[in-house]
């Protein structure tokens, strides 16, 4: 995929905006997000696989905050042949536009149905997998729960549910190592102090991640029987659950 470098806030600003996920961001995403989330790559490998593993013939699968369709492509490439239809969602239109290029420039006999909706609003069901690919640390915390019910519920049994999130801790120290960590890593990608600086202001209102302890709490008290995070790395990490 084709993509321009991520210089959004690399000019000093008087007030910086909260972050947007506008044409700005989309025409930059593919670099900002793999300068930003260790492991993203990885990541999007290996939602693949899982698709393999665990998509049914004649499910669905929903990929939530789909962006440029990173994930919706990786789990295409897996399940070919299974008539499994991905729906991918995203409320910016901005995203959805390059996401449907960026599909349309694979062949692929699977359906992919792009929808332009708040995941709040969507209706879920007869999934064997759905992905929420670093979406859900933007959507108010108190909206979280009635999500991840609205997701169970429409799950078939034995299906797979992947969230991958930016962590707090509530150990501060841990807190304070990982972040750093996380910092030399922009760092190591080429982003200056002002650009991490600004980015994290922009952030600041945007994005509220939880911490492990409560993500494995929600999917426990939603009736998930297996929990586990799979990777992490710094304070990233990408955690299944099946119902
Ligand atoms: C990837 N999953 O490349 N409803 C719909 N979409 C939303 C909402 C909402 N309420 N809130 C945010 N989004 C992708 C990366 S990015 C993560 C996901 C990041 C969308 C938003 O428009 C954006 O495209 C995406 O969720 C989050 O695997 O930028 O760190």
């Amino acid at each position: 995929m084709h993509s321009s470098q991520d210089t959004i806030y690399a000019q000093a600003t008087d007030v910086i905006a909260d972050f947007a996920f506008d044409s700005k961001v989309a025409g930059v995403f593919n670099d900002m997000i793999r300068r930003s989330v260790p492991g993203y790559a990885q990541i999007i490998n290996t939602l693949g696989d899982l698709a393999e593993r665990f998509v049914t013939p004649n499910s669905h699968v929903y990929d939530l905050g789909c962006s440029l369709g990173s994930a919706t492509l990786s789990i295409r490439r897996h399940i070919e042949g299974r008539k499994a239809t991905i729906i991918a969602v995203d409320n910016s239109e901005s995203m959805l536009a390059r996401c449907r290029e960026n599909l349309h420039a694979y062949r692929s006999d699977i359906q992919v149905d792009l929808v332009c909706a708040d995941i709040r609003d969507i209706q879920f069901n007869n999934a064997s997998m759905v992905i929420l690919n670093f979406t859900l640390q933007f959507l108010p915390p108190e909206d979280r729960d009635a999500l991840i019910a609205a997701i169970y519920a429409g799950m078939q049994p034995g299906g797979i549910l992947v969230i991958s999130e930016k962590l707090c801790f509530d150990d501060e120290v841990i807190q304070q190592l990982l972040d750093e960590r996380h910092l030399d890593f922009k760092r190591a990608n080429g982003y200056s102090e002002l650009e991490i600086s600004q980015k994290r202001s922009a952030l600041e209102n945007v994005m509220k991640p939880d911490t492990m302890e409560k993500h494995q709490a929600r999917l426990a008290a939603t009736g998930f029987k297996h929990f586990s995070p799979w990777f992490q790395c710094f304070n990233f990490t990408s955690m299944v659950a099946i119902k």
